[in-house]
């Protein structure tokens, strides 16, 4: 598309010459400049401060060898990356994933959208991504300890509690989070449990934030379905995935009502019409580490089908793509339209191509944008950081009110600035700007510091 605005295809034109090997990230920076359009023709100080420019340029990025010896007593190497993208409004905060398609691409796309996101919980946190293409697939206990010391040996250099607060994503869990820990204590000499999110419950993780993204993502469904008269009750869902986001988003959307039907990992998908237990999920993919084709040893009368991207051919109400980026395409959402789907909502980061969403949108199926529909776990991870530093624990209970608090504020300020710019009901430009508008103030606020 053509942008209405000098100044932004101004910015993109250049922002894609520098990136022009980086898609994944040019497709999230495309997106959101779409989405500016209004605010910066109305508001000449975005420009007048450089602040898209700026925006789009991450403060700094680490790019770092990771050594690890395997069970072989073989060197491996892999590639580390910290980008720390923007500090506006708290200390750089995201994830890290360990996939071994990470690249820089993805990384800086992610952490892009980390900024926006983070800005739309309300939290003070600033936006950022890490990772590696390491591949924890097949790896053995010790090798996957083995490797998260080695790269917490370098990241050690760059994070802090009030600096950059990495957490887990793709490939990184609970049992990562600990290893790290553990060498970052072990260098440092310090019990800081504000460095890290996702911590074990009992050694300075907070209650829920296992649950938070799957949960949140729900909440913020069943927002947007209230708004439309709708509910999950009675509602046929998919979850793709079946790693952290997908499990309890399964969880969830059978609380309140819906019946999952099918689920993925990266080999295929299955479907099981009585509704998908979350338990047994949880037992193949965290206590077994094992296959979601093993599904049908414990339910013998579902069905599995080779391949993944047939789930979207699946009928169903709700879709929850909960796996990874550009896993929707133009083709599945063709589908679901036929199928009559109502609602979309993201609880992976990116799953739609540009090509689904406009096809989603057209056919006037709501849809949820990650940013905002995903953006539970990081606010609960930033509940754990304001836990960690009062040194207190919260219950359950009032983790997951405030968490359920933030996903209704996180829909109501997406749905009024979609308002505000004349596109009612268009989350993505609604979440693009209301996340936008209170990192820009920030930045103009602290002049050009970067
Ligand atoms: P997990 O590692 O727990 O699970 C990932 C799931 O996605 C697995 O089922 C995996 O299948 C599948 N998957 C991963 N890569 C691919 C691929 N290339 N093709 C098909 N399937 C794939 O990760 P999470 O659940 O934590 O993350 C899922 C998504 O949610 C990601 O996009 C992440 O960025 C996003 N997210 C995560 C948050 C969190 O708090 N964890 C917060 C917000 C967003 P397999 O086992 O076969 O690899
Ligand atoms: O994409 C994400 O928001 C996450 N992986 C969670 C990041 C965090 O810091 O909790």
């Amino acid at each position: 598309m053509a942008f209405k605005s000098e100044y932004i295809a101004r910015v993109y034109d250049d922002v894609a010459k520098k990136n022009a090997n980086e898609p994944e990230f040019l497709q999230a920076v495309k997106e959101v400049l779409e989405s500016l359009e209004p605010v910066v023709e109305k508001d000449p100080s975005i420009e007048a401060n450089g602040i898209l420019e700026r925006i789009i340029e991450p403060e700094r990025v680490i790019m770092f060898r990771v050594s690890w010896v395997d069970d072989n007593g073989k060197v491996q190497v892999n590639r580390g990356y910290r980008v720390q993208y923007n500090s506006a409004i708290g200390p750089y905060k995201g994830g890290l994933r360990l996939h071994p398609s990470v690249n820089l691409s993805v990384i800086k796309f992610l952490g892009f959208e980390q900024i926006f996101k983070n800005s739309l919980t309300g939290l003070p946190m600033g936006g950022g991504k890490g990772g590696s293409d390491f591949d924890p697939k097949g790896k053995s206990d010790n090798e996957i300890m083995r490797f998260c010391q080695s790269f917490m040996t370098e990241l050690v250099k760059h994070i802090g509690a009030d600096t950059d607060v990495p957490a887990g994503d793709i490939g990184v869990g609970a049992r990562e989070i600990g290893y790290m820990f553990g060498q970052y204590k072990r260098l440092t000499g310090l019990y800081d449990g504000g460095v890290l999110t996702g911590k074990k419950v009992g050694a300075g993780g907070s209650l829920a934030r296992t649950e938070a993204t799957g949960y949140g993502l729900c909440y913020f469904t069943a927002e947007m379905l209230k708004a439309n008269g709708q509910s999950f009750e009675g509602k046929r869902v998919i979850v793709s995935g079946s790693g952290n986001v997908a499990t309890y988003a399964n969880q969830k959307a059978t609380q309140l009502g819906g019946k999952v039907v099918a689920m993925s990992d990266s080999n295929g998908y299955i479907v099981d019409e009585n509704g998908i237990d979350y338990k047994i999920i949880k037992e193949i993919k965290e206590v077994k580490r094992a296959r979601i084709k093993t599904y049908l040893d414990y339910v013998p009368g579902a069905k599995y089908v080779e391949g993944c991207k047939g789930i979207w051919t699946v009928p169903c109400d709700i879709a929850l793509p909960c796996a990874t980026q550009n896993e929707l395409d133009g083709e599945s959402a063709d589908a679901l339209i036929a199928n009559k789907v109502i609602a979309v909502a993201e609880g992976a980061n990116m799953p739609s191509t540009p090509d689904a969403v406009a096809k989603l949108q057209a056919a006037g199926v709501l849809f949820g944008p990650a940013k905002a529909a995903n953006a539970g776990g990081v606010a609960t991870s930033g509940l754990e950081m304001s836990q960690n530093s009062q040194r207190l624990s919260w219950t359950f209970e009032e983790v997951d009110q405030k968490l359920h608090d933030i996903m209704v504020n996180i829909y109501k300020n997406a749905s009024n600035a979609a308002e505000t710019v004349g596109q009612p009901g268009n989350l993505v430009v609604g979440a693009n700007v209301a996340g936008f508008l209170k990192v820009a103030e920030a930045m103009k606020w602290q002049g050009i510091a970067y």
